[in-house]
C-alpha cells in the first residue's frame, strides 16, 4: 500500500504527468475466466489476415508502438476524427498507419464470443505480437492483458508525443524517457525497424539537404545514398516507400543491426544510435540474434504497459473507431 502510493508520487514528481503512470496491474491472461477463448480468437483472426497480408505485422508492431507512446497503450489510436475532434490517426507521423479495418474485424471476431469484454487495446497489443510471430509458430513476447480503453484521441498529443525520424540521439533518449524507456529499451526496441517501410520524405533530406545547401548526410553509407537517390526522386516525394531494412523487410529478426552498423539505418533516428558509446555498445550486442530476441521480448512487455488504463478506468469499446 505504502509502496503503491510512494511510487504514485514518484511518478507525478519526476513525470510531471499522471499520464505516463496512471496504470494499475496487467496480467496473464486476464481473460481467462471472463471470455476464455479471446487470446485464441485474436491469434486465428489475426492469422487468418495475416497470411493474405504479409504488411501487416509491420502495420501492427507501428500502430501498438504508436498507441502506447501517446496517452498509453489504450487503443486511442484506433479513434476515428469527430466534427468537433481532429484524432491521433490524423497525424503526420501516422501517415502510413494503416490496418485499422482489419482490427476493427479482429475485435468483431472476439465481440461476437463476448462481447463487451475484452478492450481494443489488448486486442491491438495482441494482434501486434502474433502477427509479428506468426511465421515462427510461436509467440515471440509475453503480452499481459487486462487494459481497457481511453476515450480521448487528440491529433496535438500525437504530434508531441512521437519521436521524429529526424531526433537526434539527445532527443531520442529524452522521448523514450518521458515514457519510462531508457537507452537500452531505445535501441532493443529500434530493431523494430528490420520489417516494413518508410516514406521517402522521412529521410530523403539526408540525400539531398542535410546542410541546409543541398549537401548530404555523411553519416549515411555513400553506395546505399546513391542507391535511395535512384528510388525518391526529390524532396517532395512523399508517396514512394522503400525497406528499412533492404532485401529483409518481411522478415523478423536482427539484420537491422547488421545494416545500421553498415551506415544504411534509413532515418537519421536509426544513425544516431551509432552516436553514443552506451547506444554502440547495446547495437553490437544485438548482432547476437538470441540476444536480440530475448531483449526485444523483455523492451516490448514494458512498452506494452505505458500508461494503461485498468480496473474501472476508461471503457471496454464495443468498436475500436468510436468511443460507447
Ligand atoms: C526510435 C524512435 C522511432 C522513430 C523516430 C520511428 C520512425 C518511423 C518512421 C518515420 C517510419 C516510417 C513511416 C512511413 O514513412 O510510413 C517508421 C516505420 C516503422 N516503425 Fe518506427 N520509429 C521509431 C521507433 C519504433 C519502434 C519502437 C517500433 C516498434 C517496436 C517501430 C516500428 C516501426 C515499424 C514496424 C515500421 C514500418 C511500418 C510500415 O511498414 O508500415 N518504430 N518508424
Ligand atoms: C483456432 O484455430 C485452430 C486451428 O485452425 C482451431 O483448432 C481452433 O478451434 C481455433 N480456435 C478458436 C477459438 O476459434
Ligand atoms: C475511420 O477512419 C478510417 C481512416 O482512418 C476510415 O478508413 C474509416 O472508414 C473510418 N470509419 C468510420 C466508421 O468512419
Ligand atoms: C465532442 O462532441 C461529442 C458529441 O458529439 C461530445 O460527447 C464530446 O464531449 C465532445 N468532445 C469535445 C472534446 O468537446
Ligand atoms: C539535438 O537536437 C536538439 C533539438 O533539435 C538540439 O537542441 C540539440 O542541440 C541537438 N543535440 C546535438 C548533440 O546535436
Ligand atoms: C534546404 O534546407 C534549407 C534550410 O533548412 C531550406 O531553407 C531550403 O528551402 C531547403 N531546400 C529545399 C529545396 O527544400
Ligand atoms: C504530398 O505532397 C503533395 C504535393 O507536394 C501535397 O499536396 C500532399 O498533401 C502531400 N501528402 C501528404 C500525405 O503529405
Ligand atoms: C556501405 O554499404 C556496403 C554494402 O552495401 C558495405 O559493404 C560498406 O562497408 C558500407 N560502408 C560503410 C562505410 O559502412
Ligand atoms: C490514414 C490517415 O489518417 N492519414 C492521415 C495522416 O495525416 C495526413 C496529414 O495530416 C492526413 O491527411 C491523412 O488523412
Amino acid at each position: 500500500m505504502m509502496k503503491s502510493h510512494i511510487l504514485l508520487l514518484l511518478c507525478v514528481v519526476v513525470f510531471g504527468v499522471l499520464g505516463t503512470c496512471h496504470g494499475g496491474v496487467l496480467r496473464k491472461n486476464y481473460y481467462k475466466a471472463s471470455c476464455p477463448d479471446a487470446e485464441e480468437i485474436i491469434k486465428n483472426a489475426t492469422e487468418k489476415h495475416v497470411a493474405k497480408n504479409l504488411d501487416l505485422p509491420a502495420k501492427f508492431l507501428r500502430m501498438h508502438f504508436h498507441d502506447c507512446f501517446v496517452g498509453g497503450c489504450e487503443a486511442s489510436i484506433l479513434l476515428n476524427s469527430t466534427s468537433n475532434n481532429t484524432a491521433e490517426k490524423q497525424a503526420v507521423p501516422n501517415l502510413s498507419l494503416s490496418g485499422f479495418d482489419v482490427i476493427e474485424d479482429i475485435k468483431a471476431e472476439v465481440e461476437k464470443e463476448c462481447p463487451g469484454v475484452v478492450s481494443c487495446a489488448d486486442v491491438l497489443a495482441l494482434a501486434a505480437r502474433d502477427s509479428v510471430s506468426y511465421k515462427f509458430k510461436k509467440p515471440l513476447w509475453e503480452v499481459l492483458t487486462g487494459r481497457r480503453d481511453g476515450t480521448v484521441s487528440r491529433i496535438s498529443e500525437a504530434l508531441a508525443n512521437l519521436p521524429s525520424p529526424f531526433f537526434n540521439f539527445t532527443s531520442l533518449v529524452q522521448n523514450f524517457a518521458i515514457k519510462g524507456l531508457n537507452v537500452h529499451d531505445l535501441v532493443v526496441l529500434s530493431g523494430g525497424h528490420t520489417i516494413g517501410r518508410g516514406h521517402c520524405n522521412t529521410f530523403s533530406p539526408r540525400l539531398y539537404n542535410f546542410t541546409g545547401r543541398g549537401g548530404q548526410d555523411p553519416s549515411l553509407n555513400a553506395t546505399y545514398a546513391a542507391f535511395l537517390k535512384t528510388k525518391c526522386r526529390s524532396l517532395s516525394d512523399n508517396t514512394t516507400t522503400v525497406e528499412m531494412d533492404p532485401g529483409s523487410s518481411l522478415k523478423f529478426d536482427n539484420h537491422y543491426f547488421v545494416i545500421l552498423k553498415q551506415h544504411m539505418g534509413l532515418f537519421e533516428s536509426d544513425a544516431a544510435l551509432l552516436t553514443n558509446n552506451h547506444a554502440l555498445k547495446t547495437v553490437n550486442d544485438m548482432l547476437d540474434s538470441s540476444k536480440f530476441f530475448k531483449d526485444f521480448a523483455v523492451a516490448m512487455k514494458k512498452m506494452g504497459a505505458i500508461g494503461v488504463l485498468t480496473g474501472t478506468q476508461g471503457e471496454i469499446r464495443k468498436k475500436c473507431y468510436v468511443v460507447n
